[in-house]
């Protein structure tokens, strides 16, 4: 039975860097999901003869969530809904079943890399027609009718049992379930050399990848160790949980914990490798050796001729503003487009969608190509892989030559956490207005360039975003400052450092960057305005 619901507003929905993201203990409130869930509907226009895709990371309260969206989409007249089989999908399969369904939309409930179960996060990513998320005028419209909300649509009827592939009815709505497991799996062997993969796990190649207790456990157990033959205890943490296990699913130095110790120990695997909450972050590791996003990003693209989905060439790359400058160098010896994007993935989509750019990434542990319109974690591990087996050299060995070749970007993330909003945005604003004081200033041994806001005029729609501040100093180093958009608690300033060299090579990255985090503290007036005398955070 169709049931129309009175409901009031709640006044905090506004979505973040990627959707919508709160405490479990926000999000559970009654009426939560459903005013957000109506109001994108009535955003765009009403969802009647649409197709959906749905599924989420597993974490608490995804279940619940799931049979509520779809009791919705049902009331509102959706015509099919495309669910993962018991409610799963990752990101980045996501986004391929949007686009080979050529679907409407798609929702991924997820809080990503943060922590789940009733005392972590839970989140609702909104992804559109074109594979990627829903770009900024399509969220403000959402956030303004979740401010004037007062029913929702709902049917009344019973759970739907979401274990077994194939389709059912709800309502007048077609539900098909889908084993996304084996969707990805295929895209996967289509794009790299599996079969140079499996020699090189035969021929002894040790691996780890840890999934954190999340959504990529199933994923990596079929491709890495079904698919490829890697030991059966390569993959750690398979098993998706409503908690991670208590894991905070973040693939980071800091996070990825046990991992780390392991990669760092005398008897570590080759290679290590580990991906966030609903798979589209990725860290890569070698024995004692961690590769930085921003240089994975750059590697990727030198040699991108060794994976068979790319060899007949490349279009441009992006980066978002704060990740290093080092696949930029790269971009201009390969002689391809170059992007400076804001921070979010929505940003590359146009660029891929106009044939600008194949490659994508930022400093956030996210890596991904036009194959989708998501970052995609297990991707960029396969993409490892691969250069390994067609290089036959080491994680760390691949690193080097590309330092010497390019120069090294020593590159660190400082995140000052839970900082009070208005204290947080003050900073930043104030920093602004500082900015054309700092050109020719000395903070230190460095010398300001220029300071200026990162600006984006988008070339393919025409739209400008703001996002960030960056202060160039005349050695070439960079500071970027901006606060999270992907928080919970408070506001996280994240001070991104960025130093170049192309001599010193080998040099302990906090050692090299000492300095230039002293400096970004004395130019944004961090200590006096936060309490703060150090980073909470250093990724
Ligand atoms: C999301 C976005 C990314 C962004 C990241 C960090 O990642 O998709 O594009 O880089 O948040 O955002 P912020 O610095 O604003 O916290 P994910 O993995 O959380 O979806």
């Amino acid at each position: 039975m169709l049931k129309t619901v009175k409901t009031t507003p709640y006044t905090d929905q506004k979505m973040g860097t990627a959707g919508l993201r709160k405490k479990s203990k926000i999000a559970t409130q009654e009426n939560y999901i459903e005013n957000f869930v109506q109001s994108v509907f009535d955003a765009i226009g009403g969802v009647k003869g649409q197709t959906f895709i749905l599924g989420g990371d597993g974490r608490y309260f995804n279940k619940v969530a799931i049979q509520k969206i779809m009791k919705m989409s049902a009331a509102n007249g959706m015509k099919k809904m495309i669910v993962g089989q018991n409610g799963f999908i990752s990101t980045p399969t996501s986004s391929r079943v949007l686009l080979d369904n050529k679907a409407d939309g798609g929702f991924v409930l997820t809080a990503s890399h943060n922590p789940g179960g009733i005392n972590g996060d839970f989140g609702i990513k909104y992804a559109v027609a074109s594979g990627g998320q829903c770009p900024t005028a399509v969220s403000d419209k959402i956030y303004e009718n979740t401010k004037k909300i007062s029913e929702y649509k709902i049917l009344e009827a019973d759970d739907v049992d979401l274990s077994k592939i194939g389709t059912q009815k709800l309502g007048d709505m077609e539900i098909e379930i889908i084993d996304p497991v084996q969707i990805y799996a295929d895209m996967m062997s289509s794009m790299f050399d599996f079969a140079a993969i499996r020699k090189l796990f035969a021929g002894g190649f040790t691996f780890v990848f840890d999934a954190m207790n999340a959504v990529t456990g199933p994923y990596a157990r079929k491709i890495f160790v079904e698919m490829l033959g890697a030991s059966p205890d390569s993959v750690v943490n398979d098993v998706p949980l409503e908690d991670f296990g208590g894991l905070h699913p973040d693939p980071n130095l800091i996070y990825a914990k046990k991992l780390v110790e392991r990669m760092y120990s005398d008897d570590a695997p080759d290679m290590g490798s580990a991906n966030d909450g609903d798979g589209d972050r990725n860290m890569i590791l070698g024995k004692k050796f961690f590769v930085t996003p921003s240089d994975s990003l750059a590697i990727i693209t030198d040699n991108y001729k060794y994976i068979p989905a790319y060899k007949n060439g490349i279009y441009g790359v992006a980066k978002s503003a704060a990740t290093s400058t080092a696949v930029g160098r790269v971009a201009k010896a390969l002689g391809i487009g170059y992007y400076e994007v804001p921070t979010g993935w929505k940003y590359f989509c146009n660029l891929m969608d106009s044939n600008r750019i194949t490659f994508c990434g930022e400093e956030s542990f996210g890596t991904g190509s036009s194959h989708i319109r998501e970052k995609d974690g297990i991707w960029a591990i396969l993409f490892w892989l691969n250069i390994i087996a067609a290089t036959g050299k080491s994680v760390e060995q691949i690193t080097r030559e590309h330092w010497q070749k390019y120069g090294r970007s020593y590159y660190m993330r400082n995140d000052y956490d839970g900082i009070d909003t208005e204290v947080a945005n003050k900073l930043m604003s104030d920093l602004e207005a500082r900015m054309p004081s700092l050109a020719g200033k000395q903070f230190g041994s460095f010398t300001v360039k220029e300071a200026k806001p990162f600006i984006y005029n988008d070339p393919v729609d025409g739209s400008s975003t703001k996002n960030g501040l960056i202060v160039y100093f005349t050695d070439n180093s960079r500071i970027v400052y901006r606060l999270s958009g992907t928080g919970t608690n408070g506001a996280t300033l994240r001070i991104y450092l960025e130093r170049y060299e192309t001599k010193l090579l080998d040099e302990d990255v906090e050692k090299m960057l000492e300095e230039l985090a002293d400096v970004s503290r004395a130019i944004a007036e961090v200590t006096e305005r936060t309490g703060k005398a150090k980073a909470d955070l250093l990724t």
